[in-house]
């Protein structure tokens, strides 16, 4: 069973805020575990990857959402577990069985599921990699150029999540070219420094390579490098271009460096280790966002739970080097500043944003932003009075943060928040976008509860940011939820989803902010991500 449009990483961590509002529970305390049948305990571990792991952790030690180990659920219960997992609770916990994601038996499933003790799923050796590994198409058989005359530079990949396959469509024309295979729930694509190559990720840990060059772009390879797994992206500076792939998983927690031609596992870098402020040993850091640097052969690394961002010298994989900068815990997403100088990543529970010097290879910053920001790869422009800026969006609140990042010249604001701009339609916003040759600055609210509000893509003008967001209502599904914007190559237009079943991608004239047109017939499309945009990181 697939789930639902969910808000995820927003449906957290107030779970266990909630639990804290359940004293009552706590006297009716149940101390033994419900036993489950081998059956049931499949289809549990099937929901429970479907639904609650993104938040809550494989092992159930809690990182978005609130642990959910026997200790606190064997006094909850199975009524208490069984009422939140169905209704959900105000602090973000989705409501899985009012929205139909679960039936009533299944809730039971689950409640009795958490009470007992987590099991950790087997582990993933290069062995075990190298036996998913398929060549579609070798190196030698794939074109030295582009075999068509399209402007393969404007070619948007879209994730069609719940069908497994990505829709390459061409931007200009804006026909769907060709779909692609990609495995179950891809989350993401990320260009090859060359931008031939699309690499896509699934959650289950399944990357593909597709070849953007052929007649039709194809999938050339694929392997699988984990059971969970959310990024990936490749190897970008000067002299290493397409040579190394990297791939950051959830679980088993590691990171796992591939060829960049052909796919082969070449090496796992396990992420175990100790957290950065308590020195706790941690089971699960999971990979989270990662960036490739512009000024040196590194990978620039999110890990999760431990709260350190990795600098991961790619230059000789035999002799690997990592640096591991402190950070702050659970990390998430995060983009570069206009400058490809500073990365920085949202530690979503903490509420805070962290800033990494890529050039001189140290954190520089850390400050607090509003409730669980969530800037996807955030968005740049120039404020009138601050100079260059960057801003990202919240999950927990309506909110836009906005600050410096020009230490050079705008020092007083750099590192600082310079605005704080509130967003009437009220929390639940993922992605905000806008583009070098835009003063739009585009902003979704997907897990917003309202439905007009989910269902809307809003717009401010960076030049007048107090003003009220202009709100353009894209659906009348109650079930789908606008999420994700993109900017073309040439940056007049911007793209978003309406991911709903019978979803599509509405492109809007960013000059008019008038719907050009409407790319019907995707089945639930999440991400969209342009050629050119991607290889360059402009956002
Ligand atoms: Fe994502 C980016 C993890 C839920 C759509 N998502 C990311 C990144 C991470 C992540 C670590 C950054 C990758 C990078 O830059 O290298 N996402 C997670 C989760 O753990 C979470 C909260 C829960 C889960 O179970 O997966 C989650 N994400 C979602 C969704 O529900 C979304 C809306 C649809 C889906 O795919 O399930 C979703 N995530 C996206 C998209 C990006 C992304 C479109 C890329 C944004 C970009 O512009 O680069």
């Amino acid at each position: 069973m697939l789930p639902k449009p969910r808000s995820a990483l927003f449906f957290l961590s107030l779970f266990l805020l909630t639990l804290a509002a359940w004293p009552m529970a706590t006297a009716q305390a149940q101390q033994t575990a419900p036993k489950l049948s081998p059956e049931e305990w499949d289809k549990a571990k099937h929901i429970y990857f479907n639904l609650c792991t993104g938040c809550h952790g494989t092992l159930r030690k809690g990182a978005t959402g609130p642990n959910l180990l026997p200790k606190k659920t064997l006094e909850l219960g199975t009524e208490t577990l069984e009422e939140i997992i169905f209704s959900g609770t105000p602090a973000g916990m989705p409501n899985w069985g009012e929205q139909g994601a679960l039936s009533k038996e299944e809730t039971n499933l689950m409640a009795r599921f958490v009470q007992n003790e987590p099991v950790a799923p087997p582990e993933m050796s290069l062995e075990d990699m190298k036996a998913t590994w398929t060549t579609v198409v070798p190196v030698k058989s794939r074109p030295t150029k582009p075999m068509h005359t399209r402007n393969w530079q404007n070619y948007f990949g879209v994730v069609e999540r719940d069908a497994g396959r990505i829709a390459i469509i061409d931007g200009d024309t804006k026909e769907i070219i060709t779909r692609v295979p990609s495995g179950y729930a891809t989350h993401i694509l990320r260009s090859s420094a060359s931008g031939r190559y699309f690499l896509s990720i699934g959650r289950d840990g399944k990357v593909g390579m597709i070849d953007l060059w052929m007649e039709k772009p194809t999938l050339v390879a694929t392997v699988k490098t984990c059971a969970e797994a959310r990024s990936v992206d490749a190897s970008k500076y000067k002299g290493f271009e397409d040579k190394l792939i990297v791939v950051g998983c959830y679980w088993p927690p590691h990171l796992v460096v591939l060829d960049g031609q052909t796919l082969e596992p070449k090496k796992i870098v396990s992420t175990r280790g100790y957290t950065y402020d308590t020195f706790e040993y941690h089971p699960e850091p999971r990979v989270a966002a990662i960036v490739s640097s512009h000024y040196s052969p590194e990978w620039v690394v999110n890990v999760k739970e431990t709260g350190y961002v990795w600098l991961v010298d790619y230059s000789n994989i035999d002799n690997l080097k990592i640096s591991m900068i402190e950070a702050e815990r659970f990390l998430h997403d995060g983009g570069w500043d206009s400058t490809h100088r500073y990365f920085m990543p949202a530690a979503n529970m903490k509420d805070t944003m962290v800033v990494i010097d890529t050039k001189e290879r140290k954190r520089v910053a850390k400050f607090m932003v509003g409730t669980k920001p969530h800037p996807g790869r955030g968005a740049n422009w120039v404020d009138p009075k601050f100079g260059p800026v960057h801003g990202t969006v919240h999950i927990g609140e309506g909110l836009l943060s906005v600050w410096g990042t020009d230490p050079a010249k705008h020092p007083e604001s750099a590192w600082k928040v310079v605005r704080s701009i509130a967003l009437e339609p009220g929390a639940g916003s993922l992605f905000v976008k806008t583009h070098p040759k835009s003063t739009n600055l585009w902003l979704d609210f997907t897990l917003n509860t309202d439905v007009k509000n989910y269902q809307s893509l809003c717009v401010l003008d960076v030049r007048t940011l107090e003003q009220k967001a202009e709100c353009i209502k894209l659906t009348e599904d109650p079930k789908a939820r606008v999420v994700h914007m993109e900017y073309n190559k040439p940056g007049d237009e911007v793209w978003v989803s309406v991911w709903g079943k019978e979803g599509e991608v509405v492109v809007f004239d960013d000059k008019t902010r008038k719907i050009k047109t409407r790319i019907k017939g995707l089945t639930t499309p999440t991400g969209k991500f342009n050629v050119y945009n991607t290889m360059h990181d402009i956002y």
